[in-house]
């Protein structure tokens, strides 16, 4: 765990002294790899469109987040996340995201930064979307089952299902500890085993499943969302329920699944190592200096 104040401190002077260096080196890194929709929640006021940096998929917010919060990409000092309060239903509604639903079976990334202290609330979406009877289905949630935990569950168009738990009690590290994490779920169906197929990377570190359930086989034959994509809930079938307490930020779904090398070089990207700030502040330092002299 880097102790990311003093980073952020370091990193604000550093790009003071060295101007717009570090600006937007998260975003390069991910729209790099080429997103299906990417959210990083810089809008000002919460009456803004939620804008998809890719540009097909536009939100807006519901029931009034809290907009402009701190968020985690330190190498970018000015971004911002929202914050949600469960009590107060908030939400974000994207669009259905066009074909993104059928092209589940070609593999999926799905990204987002989440700073939460309530990982026991149970049934807490971080995003979902649900089809009309047992069809498919696409949801992160927090403390489905257990406390402290994050599943992924997906489902297609005859009820194959797969669900994933990661959770502290069954040898993940706790994640719900009021700093942010960067969390990223990706399936490569490519793998035969199914047990290795879907891959959970916490702070860029690969995570052994608590537990799973897989139930019609492999997930394989999907349709596009029906109704659309929520943040920070999910969308049963048309009713808008299971809101998230806590901040996200920097959501991002891929159309394939991203390697554990690209998955290290986004959260490399948003916290860079602390040699590289130091050696970033020392070039800035010359620099000011023989400008000075
Ligand atoms: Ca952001
Ligand atoms: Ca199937």
């Amino acid at each position: 765990m880097k102790n990311v104040t003093i980073l952020r401190a370091v990193t604000v002077a550093v790009v003071l002294l060295n101007g717009s260096q570090l600006k937007g080196a998260y975003e390069q890194v991910v729209m790099g790899d080429n997103p299906f929709a990417y959210y990083r929640f810089g809008e000002s006021k919460v009456t803004d469109m939620v804008r998809d940096e890719m540009g097909n998929h536009n939100g807006s917010f519901r029931n009034n987040p809290v907009v402009g919060v701190v968020g985690p990409i330190i190498a970018e000092p000015d971004d911002t996340a929202v914050h949600f309060n469960r009590g107060q239903s908030n939400y974000v509604q994207l669009t259905t995201l066009g074909d993104y639903g059928r092209r589940l079976f070609q593999g999926f990334s799905v990204e987002f930064w989440l700073k939460s202290d309530n990982g026991t609330t149970a049934n807490q979406a971080i995003m979902g979307s649900n089809n009309p009877r047992s069809t498919t289905a696409f949801i992160v949630d927090v403390a489905n089952h257990t406390a402290g935990e994050l599943r992924l569950y997906f489902r297609d168009q005859d009820y194959s299902r797969y669900e994933l738990r990661f959770y502290s009690g069954g040898g993940n590290p706790q994640m719900f500890d009021d700093t942010w994490h960067h969390i990223v779920y990706c399936f490569d169906p490519t793998v035969s085993l199914v047990q290795d197929c879907v891959s959970l990377y916490l702070d860029a570190q690969q995570e052994a499943v608590s537990s799973t359930t897989l139930a019609g086989g492999t997930p394989d034959s999907f349709s596009d969302f029906v109704y659309p994509m929520i943040l920070a809930g999910w969308n049963n079938r048309g009713t808008i329920q299971n809101f998230l307490d806590g901040s996200l930020d920097e959501v991002a779904f891929y159309t394939r699944p991203l390697s554990a090398e690209e998955v290290a070089s986004h959260y490399n990207a948003a916290i860079p190592e602390p040699t590289t700030i130091l050696l970033l502040a020392l070039g800035g330092l010359a620099l000011t200096r023989k400008r000075r002299a």
